[in-house]
């Protein structure tokens, strides 16, 4: 069993998209080991992304993922990371698979409804960012 780390992004939060996105993630076989709403500040969202932090879109991005409530999510299943990531489909909601979630619930490549890290390593940290070992019993 592998651990991944998931935001529902403040678009599709605002959209009322949360209980919908939730229901697949159970619907295609995660676990919900933790999940919460918070409001990140722009520093915590800039402590989230700091990998990204040289890239030209990153204000923007810290702009957008602090401009309202999300749902941090962490899954487990058996390959969740790749599993979760093909869930959601490509970064581009307009190159995403029909049935991912992107695709669905995605209006750009900014605003793109949810999150997923990208290696076991990126999943630690990110876990840890947001939740105690005791919110994951
Ligand atoms: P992914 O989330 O699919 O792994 P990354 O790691 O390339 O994509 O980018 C991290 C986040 O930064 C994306 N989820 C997206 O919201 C945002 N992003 C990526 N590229 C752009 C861009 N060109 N303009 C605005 N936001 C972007």
């Amino acid at each position: 069993m592998e651990r991944t780390f998931a935001i529902i992004k403040p678009d599709a939060f605002a959209a009322g998209s949360a209980g919908k996105i939730i229901a697949r993630i159970y619907a295609e076989g995660f676990k919900i080991v933790g999940l919460k709403k918070l409001y990140m500040s722009k520093v915590e969202a800039e402590g989230f992304y700091y990998v990204h932090k040289e890239r030209p879109f990153f204000g923007e991005l810290t702009e957008f993922m602090s401009s309202g409530p999300c749902v941090v999510i962490v899954l487990e299943a058996d390959n969740a990371i790749l599993k979760w990531r093909d869930l959601m489909g490509a970064t581009n909601p307009a190159d995403a698979a029909e049935g991912t979630l992107r695709r669905e619930f995605g209006s750009n490549i900014g605003e793109n409804a949810t999150h997923g890290s990208d290696a076991p390593e990126t999943a630690a940290f990110e876990i840890s960012y947001f939740f105690s070992g005791l919110e994951l019993l």
